[in-house]
């Protein structure tokens, strides 16, 4: 039997883990790990970027992304979906009863009624109260400058191998903080924010998703597995491709986790401060990433 593995971006990947790997040491599938590592962080009102409790855009309103994936041709995902918390969930029932990739809005939620998930209201008090004082000091709003990057970099991110060796990933955001009304990052964009494949390995993105939407991350990382690379390899890769590509600011930053289908972990970030989850039989350890590309 292959050991199980799960691997989640930022400190609160830890409670997507916990969800997570009981499935998979039960003997359970890496898809059923995944969305459940998810939707145990999208019910958590603290984590202020996921799920109720995420951060609102420059309307205040609240707006989810996500995705889930096993393979070229099988994913699903959802984005600007307003009125429902467990983004994942309906992206995998997309995936499932659809003969569509993204469903996006009126839509998504449409489909989520008629799949029988419950309307959630997504804005806490907590993150009105954040938004009100934004919004004091960006009266006319700001299209231009990235909030703060403390609000910014927290994108659920699970990637898990299980027992039978088969790999899935999923992700879940409420995207960049004070966002302009209407906008989707990388999170729920299949290649962007995620990408799978089952003989190459999979990986996955957090952070500005503006920077990893121009060069493809999660997808050039599989790609590279796929011609070779290590996860590590692979990782840096595109890390180098987005800085040489933008003029970056010092509130941008991207981090990438990638696994090969044995199993194997790699992390790497722009800039100090991203960490991954990582749980296997041996335990559960919050790990610095292996690589930072600007130090
Ligand atoms: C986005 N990549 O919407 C997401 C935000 C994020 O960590 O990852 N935050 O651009």
């Amino acid at each position: 039997m292959d050991e199980p593995v799960v691997i989640a971006t930022w400190s609160f990947g830890a409670i997507a883990n916990a969800a997570a790997f009981p499935l998979l040491d039960a003997g359970g599938s890496c898809l059923d790990a995944v969305e459940a590592g998810c939707c145990a962080v999208e019910a958590d009102e603290k984590v202020a970027s996921v799920g109720r409790g995420g951060l609102p855009d420059e309307t205040g309103e609240v707006s989810l992304d996500g995705c889930i994936m096993t393979s070229p041709a099988r994913r699903g995902a959802v984005c600007f979906v307003r009125r429902y918390m467990h983004v994942v969930s309906i992206a995998r029932r997309v995936m499932e009863k659809t003969r569509h990739i993204l469903l996006a809005g009126e839509g998504a939620e449409d489909f989520a009624a008629r799949e029988g998930f419950t309307p959630t209201a997504l804005l806490t008090d907590v993150a009105r109260a954040k938004y009100e004082t934004w919004k004091a000091a960006h009266p006319t709003g700001d299209y231009v400058t990235p909030a703060n990057i403390e609000e910014n970099h927290d994108t659920v991110c699970v990637l898990a191998r299980d027992r039978a060796g088969r790999l899935a990933g999923a992700c879940s955001t409420s995207g960049l903080a004070y966002k302009m009304h209407g906008r989707v990052g990388d999170s729920p964009i299949i290649g962007h924010g995620l990408y799978v494949h089952p003989k190459f390995g999979a990986a996955a993105a957090t952070g500005t998703g503006e920077l990893v939407m121009g060069v493809c991350g999660s997808y050039a990382i599989v790609d590279a597995m796929r011609r070779g690379a290590s996860p590590l390899q692979a990782i840096v890769e595109s890390l180098q491709r987005i800085r040489d590509e933008y003029a970056l600011r010092e509130e941008h930053q991207v981090g990438f986790m990638a696994m090969t289908p044995a199993g194997e972990c790699a992390s790497g970030c722009l800039r100090r401060g991203f960490t991954m989850a990582v749980t296997t039989s041996a335990g559960a350890v919050q790990r610095e990433p292996d690589t930072i590309l600007l130090t």
